[in-house]
């Protein structure tokens, strides 16, 4: 059985859709997991929500034991979590890290992540469908290194 992908987001995203559409769009957090689901065809998807840092981290552990791969959009947790940053760096797969709006055309404050220095890409500015790009890339980079 192949590990799972590991689709994980931050403070919320679970109200995606409803708001500030000129940033980040009219599709919710369901339509995003299932283009991801669409994407990753019959390769294992977690993906997950959650407005708690410690819930991340759990999350960030559980894929340390069993994920192939990380794909994170931690939000405002981006620029504020060093735990988030520190889980992150024993995890020892792929990393995406990933932003719909493009952070850095943003207020100042959107500008400095925490997180970058250990991811191994970052997405940002492609809305909803950077999701799709992030779940291809990480087929990719599967098949590249072959089977576990
Ligand atoms: O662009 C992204 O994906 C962000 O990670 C979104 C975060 C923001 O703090 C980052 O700088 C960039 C904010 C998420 C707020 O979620 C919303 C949900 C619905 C409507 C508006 C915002």
């Amino acid at each position: 059985m192949a590990k799972p992908l590991y689709i994980l987001n931050g403070p919320n995203l679970n109200r995606l859709g409803t708001r500030e559409p000129e940033i980040y769009g009219r599709t919710t957090l369901a339509e995003v997991e299932a283009m991801c689901r669409e994407a990753a065809g019959n390769r294992p998807v977690e993906f997950r929500q959650s407005n708690a840092e410690h819930e991340i981290i759990g999350w960030i552990h559980e894929a340390i034991d069993e994920g192939s791969g990380i794909i994170i959009n931690p939000a405002a947790f981006t620029f504020t979590s060093i735990a988030i940053l520190d889980a992150l760096k024993m995890f020892p797969g792929p990393i995406i890290e990933l932003h719909i709006s493009n952070i850095h055309r943003r207020e100042e404050i959107y500008h400095h992540s925490l997180v970058s220095p250990v991811a191994t890409a970052v997405i940002a500015g492609l809305g909803p469908r950077g999701y799709v790009a992030a779940v291809r890339a990480m087929a990719e980079i599967a098949e590249a290194e072959g089977p576990p």
